[in-house]
């Protein structure tokens, strides 16, 4: 069998939701223009830290490379903002972690979910291998549990990742071990799951990959002598929390950002209505 299944665009959303259950991440290509990509790494040079919302800028304090991490940067420029549901992604995030609900003619798939974070991350050369990791695995299961057919665990929250680069293997691309969201755990050390090794995400600049925050992955050393682009949105089940900090209160919404957007932004940064909880 070819391997071309492991990155690949299907046509629909079913389909595309249909490989991202089986891998555990999906694949759109050519999802934005050059211009939007020009614009979006200028924007990202421009962005200065804030210390009390853990963003860096500088030589990164584990090792001697240069590292650009930018929190919630849809409320810095607003060139960011049609991050939040941008049009060729939203509908699929939606039906991934909205858990689609239709009820008569209230949009409801746009409820039930929230954007937790957006970063901005540029990493220099000298980035070393991240381990093996998921970013959250809220289920720990037995395997023979997780593959019976009834088990269907919920997705809770899943990353976008927009890549600004054209990818080879010295730039560092994000390896995935696909399937492996199936294994019910972490890991631990190993580097394939049921045969699969992992794959190195080698797209295009303006590519986009969505991927379930239980798939083992890793970003990979840069051995380049450029920096790497990547812009990363974060959405979430509407039950688990938005990572805005600083915390405590403290992170506010900037109003400039906020008057520009449209009633579903609005909604996906957090303007909920009432519900459980509240
Ligand atoms: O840098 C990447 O491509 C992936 C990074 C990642 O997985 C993480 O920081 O959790
Ligand atoms: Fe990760």
């Amino acid at each position: 069998m070819g391997t071309d299944f492991l990155l690949k665009e299907y046509k629909n959303n079913e389909s595309q939701l249909k490989s991202f259950n089986n891998l555990g991440y999906a694949f759109f290509k050519n999802v934005l223009s050059k211009q939007e990509i020009l614009e979006l790494r200028n924007a990202m040079d421009k962005l200065t830290p804030i210390k009390e919302s853990f963003d860096r800028d500088g030589i990164h304090p584990e090792g001697n490379f240069f590292e650009k991490h930018i929190k919630c940067v849809f409320n810095r420029d607003s060139i960011f903002l049609s991050y939040v549901d941008r049009k060729e992604i939203i509908d699929f995030v939606a039906s991934a972690v909205g858990h689609k609900v239709h009820a008569g003619s209230r949009n409801l798939e746009y409820e039930n979910f929230h954007i937790i974070g957006m970063t901005a991350w540029v990493t220099g050369p000298g980035r070393t291998d991240q381990q093996l990791h998921c970013d959250w695995l809220p289920f720990p299961l037995p395997e023979d549990v997780i593959k019976d057919s009834r088990v269907k665990v919920p997705l809770l929250v899943t990353t976008v990742h927009y890549y600004l680069d054209d990818l080879f293997e010295d730039l560092g691309p994000t390896k995935f071990v696909p399937g492996s969201h199936l294994s019910g755990r972490l890991p631990n050390g190993d580097t394939s799951w049921n045969g699969q090794e992992e794959q190195s995400i080698l797209c295009d600049a303006g590519d986009v990959l969505v991927f379930r925050s239980d798939v083992w992955h890793r970003g990979t050393a840069n051995k380049s002598n450029q920096n790497r682009y990547l812009l990363q949105v974060h959405y979430a089940n509407r039950m688990i929390a938005q990572k805005f900090p600083p915390y405590l209160n403290q992170f506010q919404f900037n109003q400039v950002i906020l008057d520009q957007a449209t009633p579903r932004q609005r909604r996906i940064l957090g303007d909920h209505p009432n519900a459980a909880y509240d």
